[in-house]
């Protein structure tokens, strides 16, 4: 296993030393942001994460490894390379054993957490159940690979490009615990309402690794989504972005975009419909999470 993983000397450290460690994923910087917000963003959410007392670990593919954190040029690459291919599990082996370069989606970020011993994980938002999937059957690895990889997910919950309903539903069939970390409603990414509730509300990082601890000593496998709503000041109203987000959708369909290039897309064409207002709140939610995923990974080594 070990010919496949590389570290970072600050993440072999941290190893050694017990210390609180956070995943990030690579495919939120290639596919999920324009340049150069994407490298900045990348920066700052690493910078936080030692803010708050944890090691950050961007995970991504590259030359036949599986990179656990990414030096300054590594991370440019990512961000400025028009040939990074978006990974999730199903591409995983193939990527690496052809030694091109991989972004790491967050299922395939949730696999090389998993492998290099990392419980904790910040991102944006999930992938789900699309809209309309019962007929496409598009829906996303992430949540498969929440239901069987023991790495908790900060986000701040799925944007209503998906059937959050659904997406739900499915977690719930697959065992996924959804945590609303101090909310009673699941947030919908750019704003803080969806119209549906989270299963249970923790106020306390202590509290949600003690959850975690708790279902992991159990042997209950799996991770957890622990929602995390944008804060107040950067959230949109939900019914602003609908209309945006039904756009994209619609030239989603006529233009016949589909599989992997589906949530990329609609990322983008709602960056453009929302004039750069979408991408702001979007960086302010990832930031968030990476201060509540530092403190909870803090909190599980306690
Ligand atoms: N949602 C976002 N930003 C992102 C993604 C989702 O707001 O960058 C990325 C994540 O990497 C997520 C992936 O894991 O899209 C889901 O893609 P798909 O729907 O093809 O599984
Ligand atoms: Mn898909």
């Amino acid at each position: 296993m070990s010919q496949y993983l590389t570290y970072t000397e600050e993440i072999k450290d941290a190893l050694a030393n017990n210390k609180p460690i956070v995943a990030l994923e690579t495919t939120i910087i290639s596919h999920g942001m324009p340049y150069p917000q994407n490298i900045e963003m990348a920066r700052k959410v690493e910078q936080i994460i030692r803010d708050n007392g944890a090691v950050p670990a961007t995970i991504g593919i590259m030359d036949g490894k599986i990179k656990i954190g990414l030096n300054e040029q590594e991370l440019e690459a990512f961000a400025t390379n028009g040939q990074v291919e978006k990974v999730s599990r199903r591409d995983f082996a193939y990527i690496l054993s052809s030694g091109k370069i991989g972004a790491t989606t967050v299922a395939a970020t949730m696999i090389g957490a998993s492998l290099a011993g990392i419980e904790v994980f910040a991102t944006g938002g999930i992938g789900g159940v699309h809209r309309e999937g019962e007929n496409s059957m598009d829906v996303s690895a992430d949540l498969t690979e929440l239901a069987q990889t023991n790495v908790a997910v900060v986000c701040a919950g799925v944007k209503s490009i998906l059937d959050i309903g659904r997406t739900l539903e499915y977690l719930e069939t697959h065992g996924v615990p959804v945590v609303g970390y101090k909310t009673d409603e699941f947030p919908s990414f750019y704003s803080r309402e969806s119209g549906y509730g989270v299963d249970f509300r923790l106020d306390d990082a202590a509290d949600v690794a003690s959850m975690l601890r708790t279902k992991w000593d159990l042997g209950l496998k799996g991770g957890a989504v622990i929602a995390n709503p944008v804060p107040e000041v950067s959230a949109m109203e939900q019914s602003d972005i609908e209309t945006y987000i039904k756009q994209a959708l619609n030239e989603a369909k006529e233009q016949q975009v589909t599989g992997k290039k589906v949530t990329p897309f609609l990322l983008a064409r709602i960056k453009q419909l929302t004039d750069g207002r979408s991408l702001d709140t979007n960086l302010a939610l990832v930031y968030h999470n990476a201060q509540t995923a530092a403190q909870l990974a803090v909190a599980l080594k306690k």
